[in-house]
């Protein structure tokens, strides 16, 4: 079984977030989500979520192309969870491209598929309070 995993706050989600975990999950057989606690978006992504993290894990878990969904509580936890999750495949958006090439020394693939570009959490929420 060929494992994926990713990592993000989808909050507010929207179509661009599921075009990644569609895309992903057809990378292998099986996605884990690493979902962005309330405490790392707020300290470390200086991100204010709308929905909180058990919210936004009750969303994720209801998309057919997530298995797992795992909390991210730190940057530096990647190296551990593809050895924990037994992860062949690491996979985000190319709005982070080379910042996780690191992970191939973990001896997994490394994937940076392309944003849906139209639409952002921060494009809704400026759409919205301009109504
Ligand atoms: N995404 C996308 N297209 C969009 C918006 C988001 O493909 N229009 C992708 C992002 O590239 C990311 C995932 O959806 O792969 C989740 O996006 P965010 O919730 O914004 O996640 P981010 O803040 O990038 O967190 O440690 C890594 C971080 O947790 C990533």
């Amino acid at each position: 079984m060929r494992r994926v995993i990713t990592y993000g706050t989808f909050d507010l989600l929207h179509y661009g977030h599921i075009n990644l975990l569609r895309r992903a999950r057809a990378l292998g057989d099986y996605l884990i989500v690493a979902l962005s606690t309330d405490e790392f978006n707020w300290n470390e992504k200086k991100k204010r979520c709308y929905f909180s993290y058990e919210e936004r894990k009750l969303l994720l878990e209801a998309i057919r192309y997530v298995d797992l969904v795992i909390p991210e509580e730190s940057w530096e936890q990647k190296r551990r969870d593809v050895h924990l999750y037994q992860a062949d495949t690491f996979v985000i958006g190319d709005d982070w491209t080379g910042k996780f090439d690191f992970l191939r020394e973990e001896g997994i693939e490394v994937v940076y598929l392309p944003r849906t570009p139209e639409i952002s959490t921060t494009q809704i929420k400026q759409e919205i309070a301009a109504k």
